[in-house]
């Protein structure tokens, strides 16, 4: 699909409403998620290879949070094991709608079923790999321990959960520098200030980073046996936890 040019902050807005995944920003996703997530492609195509590494016969991959699919497709023309499934998941309509139209005209063979639902309210089960791409950092703080308990719990031994986030730093120079670098690269990719000001602004209750630390230590008293970065890119990072 041609992806539309995100202008969804270009104008001055008299008062900036809180961010939603509607269908302004569904249509426009992928050419906004590329220009403001550093290393987003490079992330989805390593989604792929580390699926094709760790998918077990009879097994479930799932998205959660799945937006329009890049990282169900990723998964689908990566892994060859033919007995398994992806479970795509989002809960707001709009991406859901495209995501079920971009994998229909996908000429993959694994079967995938993509789901309208609160990746908090889904069964997870036989699954070898868990992907939350970017999904997590915008749930309340509070519910983030059940899901990741549920779906260390739905994983099967030797199965992966990659959790992809926004971090925090403890140090507040950290914190500057990176929120400033992201600015930098967001202007590098044509975004202008206005955008990238009533962007933040529209984040900043819904989008809630934390520190590497706390993700560690959530997945370790979870059960996960480890946790490490396997990509970052300025505050934006990539976790492999290992059941
Ligand atoms: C990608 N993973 O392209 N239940 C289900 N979906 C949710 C929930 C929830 N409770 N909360 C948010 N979402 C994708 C990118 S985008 C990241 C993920 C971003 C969904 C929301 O509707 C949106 O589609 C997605 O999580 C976050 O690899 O835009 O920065």
């Amino acid at each position: 699909m041609a992806s539309s040019v995100d202008s969804i902050f270009s104008k001055p807005l008299a008062e900036v409403a809180d961010f939603k995944f509607d269908a302004s920003v569904a249509t426009v996703f992928p050419d906004m998620i590329q220009r403001s997530v550093p290393g987003y492609r490079a992330m989805i195509s390593a989604i792929g290879l580390l699926s094709e590494r760790f998918v077990q016969p009879d097994s479930i991959c799932y998205d959660l949070g799945c937006s329009l699919g890049a990282a169900t497709l990723s998964m689908r023309h990566q892994i060859t094991e033919s007995a398994c499934e992806i479970i795509a998941v989002d809960n707001s309509p709009a991406m859901i709608e495209q995501c079920q139209r971009l994998v229909n005209e996908d000429d993959g063979v694994i079967p995938v079923q993509v789901i309208e639902a609160d990746v908090r309210e889904i069964v997870i089960e036989k699954a070898s790999v868990v992907v939350l791409n970017f999904t997590l950092q915008f749930l309340p703080r509070d519910d983030r321990l059940a899901l990741l308990t549920h779906v260390f719990q739905g994983l099967l031994p030797g199965g992966i959960l990659v959790l992809s986030e926004k971090l925090q730093f403890s140090d507040d120079r950290q914190n500057a520098l990176h929120t400033d670098m992201h600015h930098i690269f967001k202007k590098a990719n044509g975004y202008s200030d206005l955008e990238i000001s009533q962007k933040r602004l529209a984040l900043d209750n819904i989008l809630l980073p934390e520190t590497l630390v706390e993700h560690q230590e959530r997945l370790r008293g979870i059960g996960f046996e480890s946790s490490e970065v396997w990509f970052q890119y300025f505050n934006f990072a990539s976790i492999l936890a290992l059941k």
